[in-house]
């Protein structure tokens, strides 16, 4: 079939609105009619050519909704007519990594994913015959795409694509990183670096679980009124404070229980590391680096007990925790509406990229 699609021919020129061929699904695949997509940081950065896994040309996206159009043999758990979330961590409930209990980063199709193809090594988007490369398994910046069952997330039929593709990805993230990888508790002192639409997820779910000073750090002062509503207590503006360490240590009586770095900045991750209390902090890294870029810290910082760690979609696995947390947004548990700043047509995805780099956007979304 033919579809709709923002290509990316190459790195960090701008996405190119096109028709594109499309095969459809084999064995264990579905097609799925993509409504609405967000656009994530993590796209712009493939885009600029940081990613050591950016193949072009290609079809970005990871952070849609849509509806199953067409399934093929063997799927089970998919018919046509459901609303879905596909995802960029599968969950096959059978591999190593799953049956372990102790990660959501399921293998089952990671290689292929990781370059760009389906898990049959082809890739299923063309034009004139050359082939196009798959993004993340998800590819929503396309109006359909054929994706693996294992990589989808039935939800709830009367949930707003609009609103719940952000679940896709950002909302997942930041939510789950509180909730399924710190394990956050009440009473709890959180700091936040980066206040874009990972950071003020990681805000809305520590003060979901009842922490109580919960700091945000960011450089872009405009950040601080729409971090506040989502339940910041205190805000830090680097360009303030000599020493951003030292403030939060102060503020906090000796460091906080945890903190997020929501940035991708490896100067700041050595922040959000030091930052923490003595003896158990636990500092989780969530912004993804350019290729090439390594972190540092005395080790006496984790030998005097604080914990690093790193949370890819938030620890959670998403045949199971995305339609619930769908729920949650839909019993008004969590708020997205305010976060999507911007809605854009397909032909304007490049204006969605420009919002973000200029720091006017928390989310852009795209609807078809
Ligand atoms: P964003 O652009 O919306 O937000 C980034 C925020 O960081 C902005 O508010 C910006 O002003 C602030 N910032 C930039 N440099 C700063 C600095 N030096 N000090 C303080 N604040 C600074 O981006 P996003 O969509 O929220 O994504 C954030 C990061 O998370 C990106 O690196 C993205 O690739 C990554 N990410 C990771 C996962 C995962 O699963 N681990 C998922 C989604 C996104
Ligand atoms: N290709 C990148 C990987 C970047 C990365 O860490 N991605 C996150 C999701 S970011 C979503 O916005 C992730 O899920 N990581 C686990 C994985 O298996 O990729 C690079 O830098 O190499
Ligand atoms: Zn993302």
């Amino acid at each position: 079939m033919k579809t709709k699609a923002a290509i990316a021919w190459k790195a960090g020129a701008p996405l190119s609105v096109e028709e594109v061929d499309l095969d459809g699904p084999r064995a264990g695949e579905v097609l799925i009619e993509v409504k609405a997509t967000g656009i994530c940081h993590t796209d712009y950065y493939t885009l600029s050519g940081a990613d050591p896994e950016g193949i072009f040309p290609a079809i970005l996206g990871h952070e849609g909704a849509g509806v199953v159009v067409d399934v093929g043999p063997d799927v089970r758990s998919l018919k046509k007519g459901d609303h879905v979330i596909p995802l960029y961590t599968p969950e096959c409930r059978q591999c190593k990594f799953c049956l372990s209990r102790k990660t959501n980063l399921c293998q089952a199709i990671r290689s292929t994913q990781g370059k760009g193809l389906m898990p049959d090594g082809s890739s299923r988007f063309s034009i004139g015959g050359k082939p196009i490369f798959h993004y993340m398994g998800t590819s929503t910046f396309a109006n359909h795409i054929v994706v693996p069952e294992i990589a989808v997330a039935k939800i709830r039929s009367d949930a707003p694509f609009d609103k719940v593709c952000y679940i896709g990805c950002g909302v997942t993230t930041g939510v789950g990183a509180v909730l399924f990888t710190a394990k956050v508790e009440a009473g709890a002192t959180v700091a936040v670096f980066g206040l874009g639409g990972i950071g003020l997820n990681v805000i809305q779910a520590a003060k979901m679980v009842g922490a109580d000073k919960i700091i945000g750090i960011d450089l872009n002062p405009a950040r601080e009124e729409m971090a506040r509503k989502f339940g910041m207590t205190h805000f830090l503006n680097p360009k303030d404070h000599e020493n951003i360490v030292d403030a939060i240590v102060q503020l906090t009586d000796g460091g906080v229980d945890y903190s997020f770095e929501c940035i991708g900045n490896t100067k700041v991750m050595r922040q959000a590391l030091e930052c923490c209390h003595k003896g158990w902090g636990k500092s989780i890294i969530i912004g993804v680096a350019e290729a090439g870029a390594e972190i540092s810290t005395r080790p006496f910082q984790l030998v005097t007990g604080r914990e690093w760690k790193g949370s890819a979609f938030g620890g959670a696995r998403g045949r199971t925790d995305v339609p619930k947390i769908v729920d949650w947004y839909m019993e008004g548990k969590i708020n997205i509406d305010d976060l999507i700043t911007h809605k854009l047509s397909l032909d304007q995805i490049n204006e969605g990229f420009d919002l973000m780099k200029r720091g006017e956007s928390i989310r852009s979304v795209v609807m078809y």
